[in-house]
């Protein structure tokens, strides 16, 4: 799918949005996914309901349960966890999911100190 100068394919603007006016930068729907990634992970990029999810599943101790649900397109994806921006970032999940199902469910560790996580997406 070629890419055009404001990063997103003129026919899926036309057709998930009906202008060419906004970016892959804008995040219409307001749902925090902008349009690039909403075009890139299949979702739909003016319904606020359609973006990936990270759901708690369950808290034990300092360590929390999550799992990724709306999955709109198959690929890799890796869950990450550190506890400082300054450091790199270390795999806490990894698993492939395909279109419509959940994925895994990741324990995040240190869950009760401050730590950052992130989703990083991968296609095959
Ligand atoms: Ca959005
Ligand atoms: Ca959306």
């Amino acid at each position: 799918m070629a890419r055009y100068p404001d990063g997103l394919p003129d026919d899926w603007e036309m057709e998930h949005l009906g202008t060419l006016a906004y970016d892959e930068d804008d995040d219409p729907d307001d749902d925090g996914m902008a349009n690039g990634w909403e075009s890139i992970l299949g979702y739909d990029p003016d319904d606020p309901a359609s973006v990936m999810r990270v759901e708690l599943v369950d808290v034990d101790g300092t360590n929390a349960t999550v799992r990724i649900t709306q999955v709109a397109v198959y690929g890799y994806y890796s869950v990450q966890h550190c506890t400082d921006l300054s450091d790199s970032w270390d795999e806490v999940g990894r698993f492939n999911v395909v279109a419509g199902q959940t994925g895994d469910d990741v324990t995040l560790p240190d869950a009760g100190t401050n730590s950052f996580y992130k989703v990083e997406f991968q296609l095959p």
